[in-house]
């Protein structure tokens, strides 16, 4: 590894001449892919239901060890659709430290958020403030499997059991993870997962949802719509939200590359371990509740006072280096233009959601990352932390 001179911010040279992403972004070569479209064009089947969708769909099922895996557009349709399939009314309690999209399905099924903070220490689900937030409207939780870690899903159960409501996962960060050896896949009613670009299973744009309850498979498959399917039953609305083989064949080769990827992903995250370690106000959150993690996100939380720059400080010294990290999560839900008002109204605070948010920054991490990078990024943190004073006066001239 080259000595970097002086950082950017500076007035050194970027660190890096193409810009590296936070996304996972694997993706088969390019000899795969034209075979498996070679296929699809031989069939002339370029979608709904296709034998690649109903392969992948099979082997889906057999990875997240669940009956069913409905595949679908994109993670989003997944939620909306799940919210409508499940029959809720009212209210659904959902962490604000999550993607717009969780909290914008429940909209979209006309249903309302109710807000839970998230643990300090792990960024799931704050358990211990469920029960203070469920009321007579209350018809389901959603929670968030969060950065290749978990909610306690055992426990999320148990509370909704107690209460009767339904229990579903938005696990876009999960593919392949596994809580106490069991994968996620099949917990509460059920789960959404993603399979965009920046995702460890990815079709390019995607996801799918998975369940052991075969009329809440018989309602999704009906909703996506699929005019192929075997069976029809009544459902109250329908979207598009199909998938196409072009989609599905991305899919397959990637589910074939998962353990290679996600092994690539775990030795680019033990060494931000080992070089993030020692430095002053940069904490590693490493993926909690699971025994075995995708390692999707790295996620760190910057102390600025320890650290002598804030988050957003630190990202225009990453971003001048030509290093794209990213605030996930930032605003929390609760402070957008579209739910802060419902916010109000509810009037639970959400400290942690509001800390992290403003201290919570993703690393890159994925197929253009590898352990020379990660060590050249480490390194540039640990200058930043160095030459923090020469930092802030330049941000602020
Ligand atoms: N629930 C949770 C908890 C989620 O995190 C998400 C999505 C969802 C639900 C909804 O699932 P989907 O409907 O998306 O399937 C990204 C992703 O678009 C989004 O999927 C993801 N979560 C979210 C956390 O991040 P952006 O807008 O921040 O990233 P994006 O797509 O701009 O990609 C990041 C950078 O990577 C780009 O600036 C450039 C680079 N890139 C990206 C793509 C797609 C490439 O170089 N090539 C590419 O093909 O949302």
């Amino acid at each position: 590894m080259n000595e970097k001179i002086g950082l950017a911010i500076l007035g050194g040279a970027a660190s890096f001449a193409e810009p590296i992403h936070v996304g996972q972004l694997y993706f088969p070569d390019w000899s795969r892919y034209e075979k498996a479209m070679r296929g699809i064009f031989e069939r002339q089947y370029y979608n709904n239901n296709g034998p690649l969708l109903t392969e992948l769909e099979q082997k889906l099922a057999s990875f997240f060890n669940v009956k069913h895996a409905i595949c679908v557009h994109n993670g989003t349709f997944g939620l909306m659709m799940s919210l409508e399939a499940l029959q809720l009314t009212g209210k659904v309690i959902v962490p604000s430290f999550t993607f717009i999209a969780t909290v914008q399905a429940i909209r979209w099924a006309g249903l309302t958020p109710v807000f839970c903070d998230v643990d300090p220490t792990t960024h799931q689900l704050d358990i211990t403030q469920l029960e203070g937030l469920i009321d007579p409207e209350v018809s389901a939780v959603l929670a968030v499997n969060l950065w290749g870690g978990a909610c306690k899903p055992k426990e999320l159960e148990a509370v909704c059991d107690k209460y009767n409501l339904n229990l579903l996962f938005d696990s876009a960060h999960g593919a392949g993870c596994e809580v106490d050896g069991k994968r996620l896949g099949s917990f509460g009613r059920l789960e959404v997962f993603s399979f965009h670009a920046t995702k460890m299973i990815s079709s390019a744009e995607g996801g799918c949802i998975t369940t052991n309850d075969d009329d809440l498979a018989a309602r999704l498959v009906a909703m996506r719509p699929s005019y192929a399917a075997a069976q029809s039953v009544e459902v109250v609305r329908v979207l598009n939200a199909r998938m196409s083989e072009a989609q599905a064949a991305i899919g397959l080769l990637n589910l074939q590359d998962f353990e290679k990827n996600r092994q690539h992903n775990e030795n680019i995250f033990a060494v931000y371990h080992q070089e993030l370690a020692n430095i002053p106000g940069v904490e590693l959150v490493a993926p909690t509740n699971v025994t075995r993690s995708n390692y999707q996100y790295v996620v760190v939380n910057i102390d600025e006072q320890a650290f002598g720059l804030s988050r957003d400080q630190l990202q225009e010294v990453l971003v001048a280096e030509n290093i794209k990290a990213r605030k996930y999560f930032y605003p929390g839900i609760h402070r957008t233009i579209e739910f802060h008002p419902i916010w109000l109204t509810q009037g639970n605070p959400l400290p942690v959601t509001e800390k992290l948010s403003e201290t919570c920054m993703q690393l890159p991490v994925g197929a253009f990352v590898d352990i020379e990078k990660a060590r050249r990024i480490s390194a540039i943190i640990k200058m930043a932390q160095q030459q923090a004073v020469e930092v802030v006066k330049r941000i602020e001239k």
